[in-house]
């Protein structure tokens, strides 16, 4: 945005020509974006982007050893580092071409801690203010006071909606920008430096996964993707990607990373529930294993298993810096303090050692995969993508994953959780130590119900293929040997973790027969259609209420096995914030620019009248438990599902940022804006209740929850008497919707 109107004042107030460029990468935290703004006296007939330029600005100090930017500068031009170095570290901090560089083209070395100041000001994270006034006082192209005021009235434009803070804040921004740009005097020793960017080359026992990383992953994100020949691809015409290379970006985006305080842990393991991007993990290890781990790794008794030790593991190169964890520690002194990412690097050796270790049965038999506390120690088969810094989605995601991933199919409609979760070309499913992670596949917004359907249909016969073969094996004389595995295949046919196992069984037997006939050769063909899969459709509320929901309607009328989540942000959040029918009324979205003057639809309350449907609202941050319930009932329940889940996103505007997003899930609940119930349909069946509504009456302030979001508190600027009108509306919308849930508790009770 800081570019954009930067080469718009330089347009609108100089007698110059402009044009601007923007290329973007789809990761949605840390990602490049790459301004190339033209200016000049004479008309700009370029069409393509500038590749030699007199001014260069590295926005993001982890850039500095991964992109040659400063080769892109013309010798006597400038170059501009946002770092949080001093100028006396900077000979130990920059790479050796980077340096020769700047010293051998004469280039004009500036230097800005925007981070710091961005923080000072309240700004958190966001330095684009920072460096835009400090590129017009190094280019020096408008006089410094009327930049700042030109810069002012553009900042003005693009946050009054954001209210007034925001504003004041991208002032002072301006301000101090320009005068805390210090220009460095370049050694002459830099002149001698040699060497290259580091290139860091992916080893893998898994050589498909390698040879992409290789080959195709690590010169896309160096931007040079344009440059591969067609010819790199063709092991690939399928398009398949493998899973688990987001793994291998360490793309070292935090400033601030979280740093463990093993004295102050109560190893509840809530931190890792709620990491968006699966980087901070419990790990319990054997005595051994901890003494054999590197000399920086913390550790303590694991609490409830003697002789064990526990570890809290923190990926701190692909950390966000998203402080969520932080703020859902519950210890009552904090075991967790964001530090900065420089003096947490030893952090990452250890987790690379932690996360090797075998999983261990005895651990998950003591703290069971179905409480809150257990399902952390199952490994995330979705790992470090790159959603925004604490998106509210990514956590449901990857719940799911830590308790079905290896043996689910996802299909996932376009939006974000299809960037997030296939951010080409890295991809962040990945697989546990058997090889085995989800099958993903992204199809279109609007058929994606369909698509997952499909899915579900060809596993489906494929397995009822293999299984009629089976059991004309089990019938045939001689098959003796194989009956007790085959009728205990059989017995666990619906339950996804039994029958792994003893698909498992079943298999290696089969395989070690020396006999093999047509029936037997038959299902080792089809083996990987054998056993139990989990059926998975995702999207966002702008694919299941709208676009797609004919499809959502026709899967949960197929009585089908099949899970829907729905990653609901009352927003089209993937394409910048358009309403949905899931935008509550009040607020304000693009195509709602006054205010949506109508309520949300109830997807969930529609699927519940099916009666034989399987659905959930549920909220991880207002009851992790209640969520954890839902997505295993919804699974282990033999018909379609549908979960609904509340997701916090930037697009919301939240005062605090996505930081404090379990927070916001949890007053949302408290305030009654939004409910938590399930509806099991086996439970009518076995004659009890199936509707269980899992909050309370509401007691927090509705407005108040509402006032602390952009897109809520904006109206009350734009137009306070509407505001009141409908604010008022989505109070009593709320209470009529609470008490239509207690109906429900009795209007479903089984009859006495
Ligand atoms: C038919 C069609 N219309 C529009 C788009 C553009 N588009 C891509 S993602 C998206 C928004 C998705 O919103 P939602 O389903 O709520 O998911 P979220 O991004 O919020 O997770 C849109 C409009 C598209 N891909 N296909
Ligand atoms: S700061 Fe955010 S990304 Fe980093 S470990 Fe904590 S929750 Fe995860
Ligand atoms: S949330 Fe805090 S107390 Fe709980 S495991 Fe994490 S660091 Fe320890
Ligand atoms: S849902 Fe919102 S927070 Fe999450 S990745 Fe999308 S835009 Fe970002």
């Amino acid at each position: 945005g800081a570019n954009k109107n930067s080469i718009k004042i330089i347009g609108d107030h100089t007698d110059m020509y402009a044009q601007a460029y923007f290329a973007y990468d789809s990761k949605k935290s840390g990602g490049v974006t790459i301004s190339h703004l033209r200016f000049g006296k004479s008309p700009i007939k370029s069409t393509y982007f500038v590749n030699k330029a007199n001014f260069v600005a590295c926005h993001n100090p982890s850039y500095i050893d991964k992109y040659n930017m400063v080769q892109d500068v013309i010798p006597g031009g400038s170059f501009l580092l946002n770092c949080q170095w001093s100028v006396d570290e900077l000979d130990e901090k920059l790479p050796a071409p980077v340096k020769a560089y700047i010293a051998k083209n004469n280039i004009n070395f500036y230097i800005i801690n925007a981070i710091k100041v961005a923080k000072e000001i309240g700004l958190g994270n966001k330095t684009n203010t920072v460096l835009q006034s400090a590129f017009f006082s190094i280019a020096n192209i408008i006089p410094a006071e009327e930049a700042k005021d030109y810069m002012k009235k553009a900042a003005y434009k693009s946050f009054s909606k954001k209210g007034e803070d925001i504003v004041n804040m991208n002032y002072a921004a301006i301000d101090r920008g320009a005068g805390e740009v210090i220009k460095v005097d370049v050694p002459a020793s830099w002149a001698s430096c040699e060497g290259e960017l580091p290139v860091h080359k992916a080893v893998s026992d898994r050589k498909d996964l390698e040879a992409f990383i290789n080959n195709i992953q690590t010169p896309c994100n160096a931007q040079r993707g344009d440059e591969l020949p067609v010819s790199t691809f063709t092991s690939m015409p399928d398009g398949t990607f493998p899973q688990g290379s987001a793994a291998f970006e360490k793309r070292g985006i935090a400033v601030d990373v979280p740093e463990w305080i093993p004295e102050n842990c109560i190893q509840c393991n809530q931190c890792s529930v709620v990491c968006p991007h699966a980087v901070i993990r419990p790990v319990i290890m054997t005595e051994e294993e901890a003494k054999n781990g590197p000399a920086s790794m913390k550790t303590k008794d694991a609490t409830g298993m003697a002789g064990y030790k526990y570890t809290m593991a923190i990926s701190v190169l692909d950390c966000t810096g998203c402080g969520a964890c932080v703020n859902t520690c519950p210890a009552k002194t904090k075991a967790l303090a964001l530090k900065p990412l420089d003096s947490q690097i030893a952090e990452q050796e250890s987790f690379d050692y932690a996360h090797k270790l075998q999983s261990k049965p005895e651990v998950l038999e003591k703290f069971k995969e179905t409480t809150v506390k257990g399902s952390q120690f199952k490994q995330p088969l979705l790992e470090f993508s790159g959603a925004c810094a604490g998106c509210g989605e990514t956590p449901y995601a990857k719940l799911v994953t830590q308790l079905f991933g290896d043996r689910m199919y996802i299909a996932n409609a376009t939006g974000c959780s299809s960037i997030w979760g296939g951010s080409a070309p890295s991809t962040p499913y990945t697989v546990n130590a058997e090889g085995k992670g989800p099958a993903w596949g992204n199809s279109l917004f609007e058929d994606n119900a369909e698509f997952g359907f499909g899915m579900f249909l060809a596993q489906d016969t494929l397995r009822a293929r293999a299984q009629a073969h089976l059991k004309a094996v089990a019938e045939k004389p001689g098959a003796e040997h194989a009956k007790e595995l085959i009728d205990k295949y059989f017995e666990t046919a619906n339950d996804g973790a039994a029958n792994a196992k003893a698909t498992k069984a079943l298999v290696s037997a089969l395989e070690a027969c020396p006999h093999k006939d047509e029936d037997m050769a038959e299902v080792l063909k089809l083996k990987d259609y054998l056993s139990k899969k989990s059926n998975w459709i995702f999207g966002g509320d702008g694919w299941a209420y709208d676009i797609g929901y004919g499809g959502v309607d026709h899967v949960l009328a197929s009585g089908k096995n099949i899970n829907i989540m729905v990653f609901d942000t009352e927003v089209y959040s993937n394409t910048g914030g358009q309403a949905s029918k899931a935008t509550p009324i009040g607020a304000i979205a693009q195509f709602a620019a006054g205010g949506k003057d109508i309520k949300n639809k109830d997807l969930a309350g529609i699927a519940m009248k099916y009666g034989y449907v399987y659905v959930a609202q549920v909220s991880l941050g207002a009851d992790k438990n209640q969520c954890l319930k839902a997505i295993l009932e919804a699974e282990a329940y033999d018909g379609p599902s549908l979960i609904v889940c509340y997701a916090p996103c930037i697009n919301h505007g939240i005062k605090g940022g996505l930081a404090i997003a379990q927070q916001v899930e949890k007053e949302a609940v408290e305030a009654g804006y939004w409910n938590i119930f399930r509806f099991n349909p086996a439970l009518a069946a076995e004659g009890k209740n199936p509707f269980s509504l899992d909050c309370k009456a509401p007691t927090g302030d509705y407005k108040a929850f509402m006032m602390r979001e952009v897109r809520y508190n904006s109206l009350t600027r734009q137009n306070p008497e509407k505001a009141a009108v409908l604010f008022d509306k989505a109070v009593a919308n709320s209470k009529k919707r609470y008490d239509d849930l207690v109906g429900l508790v009795d209007y479903y009770k089984p009859a006495e």
